[in-house]
């Protein structure tokens, strides 16, 4: 290769590694910012990299385009941040203790180094997902496909502001609770439930409604509601089963909650308040169903039933 060629691609790659950088921190700083581990996803994603899978996505896209740069607003450019989420989750993974189990990445510590273990873990969960939903992430072309909708509230509520600020929220909760005199402590533990499981059950509800012929008949806030009651019943009854019930049972093992002194939802009510609960959130799904905009109730009668009668 040339001296002159060689010139030409430096600036290249320093321009576009730029460009790159610049899409990264936008959305690391525009996706919500105030999650409890959003400074571990940035110190996961902006601590340096080369950049090379971003900037193969660039210079291959320009070739075939038959461009010299990529402009700021180019999808490719939401691409190139993609498979660089995608990247940084597989090494803050590949860095585990269960894994390669290193202590030093990109001249840093590594994200369970600087920020524990299960955070780590649940960093790389959380890129992965949001990678996915910057790749289908954008309004225009949300309304352009029912598909694109349907990865789109999949990466949503199944990522770092759905089910896995759940599981950050659930494994943290020792910190959070320590006070059982404090009064919100019933809204903080339902939050913990909504997120760790009522989010899944809400975007299957929802994914139900984007796959039929009929979506745009359906009122998806009710079926949202519908969902969340669902989802909060079953984690209820589950935080109830495990100190009521046993291992042949449940078909794992019961009394894990107190075991390690986690407090639930269920644990904090008892079982005959936990049930009521749940029996509420129950009536109130059903009383959504009329207004949904559906037909065949009953078999959603009988579904949502399901979540306060199971044994495990
Ligand atoms: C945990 C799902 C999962 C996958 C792990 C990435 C990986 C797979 C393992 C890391 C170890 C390894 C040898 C991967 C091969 C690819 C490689 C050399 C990654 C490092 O890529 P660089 O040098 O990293 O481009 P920067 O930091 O520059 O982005």
């Amino acid at each position: 290769m040339g001296r002159r060629q060689l010139k030409d691609y430096t600036q290249w790659e320093e321009s576009h590694k730029s460009l790159i950088e610049e899409k990264l921190n936008q959305v690391l700083w525009e996706f919500p910012n105030n999650l409890p581990f959003s400074e571990a996803l940035r110190y996961a994603v902006l601590s340096g990299g080369k950049r090379l899978r971003g900037l193969l996505v660039l210079a291959i896209y320009c070739s075939a385009q038959g461009i010299e740069a990529v402009d700021a607003h180019s999808y490719a450019l939401r691409c190139a941040a993609v498979v660089e989420l995608i990247h940084t989750y597989s090494l803050v993974h590949d860095d585990l203790p269960c894994m390669d189990n290193d202590i030093l990445r990109r001249g840093k510590p590594t994200v369970h180094v600087q920020f524990g273990e299960a955070s780590a873990v649940l960093v790389g969960d959380a890129l992965q997902a949001l990678a996915f939903l910057v790749l289908c992430g954008d309004s225009e072309h949300s309304r352009a496909s029912p598909v694109v909708k349907l990865g789109c509230l999949q990466a949503l509520l199944g990522g770092a502001v759905g089910m896995v600020l759940g599981q950050y929220l659930d494994i943290t909760n020792q910190l959070y609770y320590a006070d059982p005199r404090d009064q919100g402590i019933q809204a903080q533990l339902e939050t913990i439930n909504r997120h760790k499981t009522a989010d899944l059950f809400v975007s299957s509800a929802q994914m139900g409604v984007l796959c039929s012929d009929f979506s745009d008949k359906i009122d998806l806030l009710q079926v949202k509601q519908f969902a969340l009651n669902l989802g909060q019943a079953f984690q209820l009854v589950d935080d109830v089963l495990d100190f009521t019930s046993k291992d042949s049972v449940l078909g794992k093992s019961a009394g894990k909650d107190k075991l390690v002194n986690k407090l639930t939802l269920g644990g904090y009510l008892g079982d005959q308040q936990g049930f009521a609960l749940a029996d509420k959130l129950i009536t109130e799904a059903i009383a959504h169903l009329p207004k949904m905009g559906t037909t065949h109730i009953h078999l959603l009668v009988a579904l949502a039933y399901q979540m306060i009668q199971r044994q495990f």
